[in-house]
């Protein structure tokens, strides 16, 4: 990332700003996952903010034949954290009536009212997200820096932060809300939940690594606490990670590096314990006040279709939206669990070039991606190859969700041009595209073997 392409970025985003500023009508497109919810409360709030009368609409995927239903809305659109595999598309719909600010990797060359981070030589998997670019692009409509911290929401939302800090575009946005006492940035235990769990529950629920017979098990995590006299309750109430003292947390966090090295874990996975944390300053305590917890909770809304909850709540609803965000977020959990269950039990049918698993409608389309990336934390699946995992949409065809590791790209792997590719050659209204690292597409139930098949060839091509 050199400044100079940083700087090349920024004088796109403020021509970007000042074209949609042109505009008093204006509706932005977003996507519907955690990124692409705060992608969008971040473009609304700047947007609101200049005067302008915005209109907003969260979907699952841009696809070829939604344009339409977008069309309805106005004249003048903003998409955030999609739109780069439908430039021509979109031209072809809104001619010069529209601008596209992504992260995904490019299908197009790069054009004036396009702002998509890999134009700029940044790496959009790790880099930037979609919530980082369209902050930048509100710095330009005004004074928007406390949107910031949505901006870290949405890239912790992404997983971004997946080398156990935020790099990149990102970090520098994390910088300015560290300038700004919007956020605090700290190296600690990175198991989820330490504002909401109590703390059995924070080791017993942890995936990411996972803790030999902790994991799955709170009696053995209560013990585990019990026994190295750590306290669990006072007055009646569960402590969670974030009561404990800074004495305690060191403890804690030393006691569980001595447990796993023990047992023989690996280093580099004991070293996923440790890693930057976001605590969201202006947030009262509870899962919002935690960037990773306030990222969940968006995509326990915009997966299960309640995206206007989330997006509320990113606005700064903290009455009934947040309420109804809270029962969601509880529902999704259960069933991430569930479809988690359903894929081990039943067992990941293995390809020669990836894991694969059809759950036809017994998971939810918009869950499938989430679960089949989990199988990797989980060791249900080796680290080796990627997961392709399919689900049944609404609609009959057939959601496409393909996940891999970090060391799989590193030597080579690209899943957003595999299925790309895979999808252009069986044609048949099939689309995909995406992430090197995470990836989709949505193809007709009777491609399916087809697609199998040529997937498998282009991911062998691309690791051999
Ligand atoms: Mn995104």
């Amino acid at each position: 990332m050199s400044l100079q392409n940083i700087k090349a970025l920024n004088e796109r985003a403020k021509k970007l700003a000042e074209r949609i500023l042109a505009e008093q009508d204006i509706a932005v497109i977003h996507h519907y996952d955690a990124d692409g919810l705060a992608s969008g409360a971040i473009m609304v709030k700047a947007l609101q903010r200049a005067g302008k009368s915005v209109k907003f609409l969260g979907i699952k995927q841009l696809y070829t034949d939604t344009i339409e239903e977008i069309r309805a809305l106005g004249d003048f659109f903003v998409f955030v954290d999609f739109g780069s595999s439908h430039i021509k598309e979109l031209s072809e719909a809104f001619s010069d009536n529209f601008v596209v600010i992504d992260h995904h990797q490019p299908k197009y060359n790069d054009a004036y009212n396009f702002l998509n981070c890999w134009h700029f030589g940044i790496d959009g998997s790790k880099e930037a997200s979609g919530s980082t670019l369209a902050y930048i692009v509100a710095k330009h409509i005004g004074d928007n820096t406390d949107l910031s911290s949505l901006a870290i929401v949405g890239s912790v939302g992404d997983i971004q932060d997946s080398s156990g800090k935020l790099i990149g575009l990102n970090r520098n946005v994390l910088k300015e809300a560290i300038a700004n006492r919007i956020v605090l940035a700290k190296r600690d235990l990175r198991l989820y939940g330490r504002f909401t769990r109590p703390i059995v529950q924070f080791l017993a629920y942890s995936t990411d690594p996972i803790i030999p017979f902790l994991t799955g098990s709170e009696e053995n995590s209560m013990r585990f606490l019990l026994d190295r006299g750590f306290e669990l309750k006072r007055d009646e109430r569960w402590l969670s990670y974030e009561d404990l003292t800074y004495g305690e947390k060191q403890k804690l966090a030393t006691e569980l590096i001595i447990y796993m090295s023990s047992l023989g874990v690996p280093e580099w996975k004991i070293a996923r314990l440790i890693g930057e944390t976001y605590t969201l300053l202006k947030e009262p305590r509870g899962p919002l006040r935690d960037a990773k917890e306030y990222a969940t909770l968006l995509n326990a809304c915009g997966r299960n279709d309640a995206c206007e909850i989330g997006f509320a709540v990113c606005l700064g609803n903290r009455d009934e939206a947040y309420a109804k965000a809270l029962s969601l977020l509880a529902e999704h959990r259960k069933k991430l669990r569930e479809g988690i269950q359903l894929m081990i039990e039943e067992g990941v049918e293995e390809r020669k070039n990836f894991y694969y698993f059809n759950a036809g409608s017994r998971i939810k389309d918009s869950l499938i991606g989430v679960i089949a990336g989990m199988l990797y934390s989980s060791n249900a699946i080796s680290q080796e190859k990627p997961i392709v995992a399919l689900a049944k949409q609404d609609d009959g065809f057939i959601k496409v969700s393909a996940r891999a590791t970090q060391e799989l790209v590193t030597k080579g792997l690209n899943l957003a041009k595999a299925l790309r590719e895979s999808c252009a050659k069986i044609g048949n209204s099939a689309e995909g595209g995406g992430h090197n690292i995470a990836a989709g597409a949505r193809i007709k139930e009777k491609s399916i073997e087809e697609f199998l098949n040529i997937l498998d060839k282009k991911i062998e091509e691309q690791l051999h």
